[in-house]
């Protein structure tokens, strides 16, 4: 690689900001619910456009869906588990690793200058912590494995295909358990007190 392209590609990623990346359009959930996660691709490969997206999913996120695109043709991948577990009554020993949009042709694909967004439907684990999602961004003569995940913390800053961030907050109603002992890089968790969780003691409604 030439120096002057590196030191164009250094400046433009410090001048873009983690929007330009893939990032989820939602990046915090409370732990164990039913999740909408949107892959907002907002450039493709150094210019080129993108022709497929490829997410992994971290352990512990359930029974994925993907949301279907025109023009996109849908594969997903299940892989056996490590942690079986049990869902509406079943028993569930193999679950959906990867999912995957393909551009069915040119006119599908992704232009450099535009932005789309692809979405899956997915159940989260019941830890909250910081997740990172891995996504490998196909285009036109070349990719862009958006995989690097910082030593420590959850700042993307100096990372050059930083993987998607997924703050899993704990789930409401688990606030009174505060006292346990936290996961370091999670900053202080702020579940919205809109989800009541059928942990939550019932309040006794005497009035
Ligand atoms: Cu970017």
């Amino acid at each position: 690689m030439r120096p002057l392209f590196i030191v164009l590609i250094t400046l433009g990623g410090l001048a873009q900001s983690s929007l330009a990346h893939i990032v989820l359009a939602e990046p915090k959930a409370p732990a164990g619910t039913y999740y909408k996660a949107t892959l907002r691709v907002g450039h493709g490969c150094n210019g080129a456009a993108t022709t497929g997206l490829a997410v992994t999913l971290p352990p512990g996120f359930q029974g994925a869906k993907p949301q279907p695109k025109t023009g996109w043709t849908l594969t997903t991948q299940k892989a056996k588990l490590a942690q079986p577990y049990t869902s509406h009554g079943k028993l569930i020993t193999e679950d959906v690793v990867q999912l995957q949009w393909m551009a069915q042709n040119q006119t599908s694909a992704l232009a450099d200058d535009a932005f789309d967004e692809f979405a899956f439907l997915v159940r989260l684990p019941q830890e909250a912590g910081a997740v990172w999602l891995r996504v490998l961004q196909m285009c036109e003569g070349g990719q862009t494995d958006w995989s690097e995940v910082p030593a420590t913390g959850t700042s993307t800053r100096g990372l050059k295909a930083p993987a998607a961030l997924l703050m899993i907050t704990p789930p409401a109603g688990h606030e009174a358990h505060a006292s346990e002992p936290a996961k370091p890089a999670v900053p202080a968790a702020k579940a919205p007190a809109s989800h009541p969780h059928h942990h939550t003691p019932a309040p006794s409604h005497s009035h």
